[in-house]
């Protein structure tokens, strides 16, 4: 019989490294992030059943992504009437969008015409603040997918979920089965099928696993269907698939685009060997940026700091940098149960620069405010000595630019710092540097000035920015005592996905019954101590609903199991002490204290 552990999905599983992660320091910590995220490029050597230990250098998955890369081809070679769809919920919706945009970009400056085009649940405001209530609507994906897709003839989808789990790329899948004839479906994702969802979607004919089975039966015989599926290791927070699961999705696509757009400048069929080489890039990209470890650790430190003093982080970030920051930024809320405002993202030339398809959002409301203007005008005349300021840029943005920004923003707090990629040729100028009390100074080898090389440059430097920016905003919550051990334990139950998550955690802290945990959970959502039978039974979704208005739902439902005790009474408990860490680990010491192991 398998081990309950092992039927956990392995982008929902505890990464063994990180058991201590809530009391590492931040030079443990980036270690911790560094060994986790080197993972992403294990090798294949434990392997023995092929597909349940597929890893990203593998045989089969290189071939894969070949096969992939070769679809692509077709499309690209009449990119007016064909397209290439990317598609995700949260993190992959968001890494959907900063790809297409780069092919883009890429077809453009090769002076063909854009083909690439992405879908998130939410719509785009969902790239900036997070929406994650859609991703269980699969008639919403599959009507979207529908709009994009209308007057194309040939079109690559490619549905991303790390989990193999969201009902909304279930739905768009489902969908592109029932019409082989125009569409290739691509599943993307960090698990073996064998793991993929299992529960019924609601209101739906099927579950995630079944469209799963079907795209990977049909990829057996056909060319229009694939699954891709390499395993990355468990992520270093819990389930956090923003972290390792966002940064293979993005080596995964922009590998599989570039090795098919260098076929096709070069008019020949799309190699393996290709695809490996842009991997073993990737994976120098992890040994470059982690060369930076000690001050990626002080950046840690002082982002932990601003947190744990109520002050805020702030991204001012340059090109699709700053996008990689204000996708790290918008990750927050959801992830942390953060307050909008804790950490925020303004980007150099705003919604002009980030180019989606709603245009200017920014009337939407102040959070959608993202231009540097926007900072200078709104956040600058009030931030405040507990506020960190991170410039992100390049080698090869204005200096003078970047350091009358810098000055202006100096001249009001200390506390900036920097990320700066640059070559090995370029130099930052003294008086820049000595501006920042703490900068992150990647160096990189000069290439080659090949228009592809220039590309893998750039996403190169938007990978590593992502590394440096993760470790800064979850070790930062990491001082702020949010998480204990390596689960987040104040998240913000906003889908089914994470109801689920939530009642594993009740369940693996306080050893009580899954139907314990169910009752107390609703019973902190409904802030009474009487569930009724219909309460109970009814849809999760409804749930959902009433939690979005609620604060600290799973540590009170914890307190509540751990105690024993009444909703009012976990309430109290928990505002006792400031840090959420710190209240749960005091009821794990009186419980101990009532049932000493004899
Ligand atoms: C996870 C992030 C979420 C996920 C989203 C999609 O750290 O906060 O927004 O990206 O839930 O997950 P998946 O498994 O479908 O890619």
């Amino acid at each position: 019989m398998a081990a309950l552990e092992d039927l956990v999905p392995h982008t929902e599983r505890a990464n063994p490294r990180t058991h201590g992660l809530d009391t590492a320091s931040p030079s443990q910590l980036v270690q911790l992030l560094q060994e986790c995220d080197l993972e992403i490029f294990q090798r294949d050597d434990k392997a023995t059943a092929a597909e349940e230990h597929m890893t990203l250098f593998g045989e089969s998955t290189i071939r894969l992504m070949t096969d992939v890369a070769a679809q692509a081809k077709i499309i690209l070679e009449n990119p007016e009437n064909n397209a290439i769809v990317l598609s995700g919920c949260g993190t992959s919706g968001r890494l959907a969008f900063l790809v297409a945009k780069s092919f883009n970009k890429l077809l453009q400056d090769c002076g063909r015409s854009p083909c690439y085009t992405y879908v998130i649940a939410g719509g785009d405001k969902a790239l900036i603040t997070s929406q994650e209530a859609q991703e269980d609507q699969p008639e919403l994906g599959s009507q979207q997918l529908r709009e994009v897709t209308m007057d194309k003839k040939m079109i690559l989808f490619i549905g991303i979920t790390c989990g193999l789990s969201a009902p909304f790329v279930a739905g768009q899948l489902d969908m592109c089965l029932a019409d082989p004839g125009r569409f290739t479906a691509v599943l993307l994702g960090f698990n073996p099928l064998s793991l993929a969802r299992t529960t019924k979607v609601e209101g739906w004919h099927s579950s995630f696993a079944q469209v799963a089975e079907r795209i990977h039966s049909r990829s057996i015989s056909t060319t229009t269907s694939f699954l891709l599926n390499p395993l990355v290791g468990a992520e270093a927070l819990t389930g956090s698939t923003r972290m390792k699961g966002g940064s293979a999705t993005k080596v995964v696509l922009e590998t599989v685009f570039l090795a098919a757009h260098t076929a096709l400048n070069a008019g020949v069929a799309v190699s393996p060997s290709c695809v490996r080489e842009c991997l073993l890039s990737y994976e120098a990209v992890h040994k470059t940026t982690y060369a930076c470890s000690p001050s990626i650790a002080e950046l840690v430190h002082r982002c932990g700091t601003s947190l744990q003093q109520a002050g805020h982080l702030y991204y001012l970030g340059w090109g699709t940098l700053g996008i990689v920051a204000m996708i790290d930024a918008s990750e927050c809320p959801p992830t942390f149960g953060a307050d909008i405002n804790d950490v925020r993202a303004f980007l150099h030339g705003g919604y002009q620069t980030l180019g989606i398809k709603e245009g200017d959002v920014s009337s939407k409301g102040q959070q959608f405010f993202l231009s540097h203007e926007d900072f200078k005008k709104n956040i600058l005349p009030c931030l405040t000595d507990w506020d960190t300021v991170i410039l992100i840029f390049t080698g090869d943005d204005d200096q003078l630019e970047v350091r009358c920004f810098a000055e202006t923003i100096r001249a009001r707090s200390p506390h900036i710092s920097a990320i700066v990629h640059a070559s090995s040729e370029q130099h930052l100028r003294g008086e820049l540097e000595s501006l920042f009390a703490t900068i992150v100074k990647v160096t990189w080898p000069t290439i080659s000035s090949h228009k592809m090389d220039h590309y893998l440059k750039i996403f190169h430097w938007e990978l590593s920015t992502k590394w440096i920016l993760n470790a800064a905003s979850t070790g930062a919550h990491v001082a702020k005592g949010k998480v204990l051990h390596n689960f987040m334990v104040d998240l913000k139950v906003s889908n089914k996905k994470l109801f689920e998550r939530a009642l594993g955690i009740l369940q693996k802290f306080t050893g009580q019954p899954r139907k314990e945990c169910l009752k107390a959970l609703l019973r902190c959502i409904y802030e009474t101590e009487e569930i009724s039978e219909e309460t109970s039974n009814a849809d999760i979704s409804r749930h959902i609903q009433v939690i979005a208005h609620k604060e600290k739902v799973v540590p009170t439902a914890m307190v509540a199991l751990l105690c024993d005790c009444s909703v009012t009474e976990a309430r109290r408990l928990l505002s006792e002490r400031r840090v959420i860490r710190d209240a749960i680990e005091h009821c794990l010491d009186l419980r101990r204290e009532r049932t000493p192991i004899v």
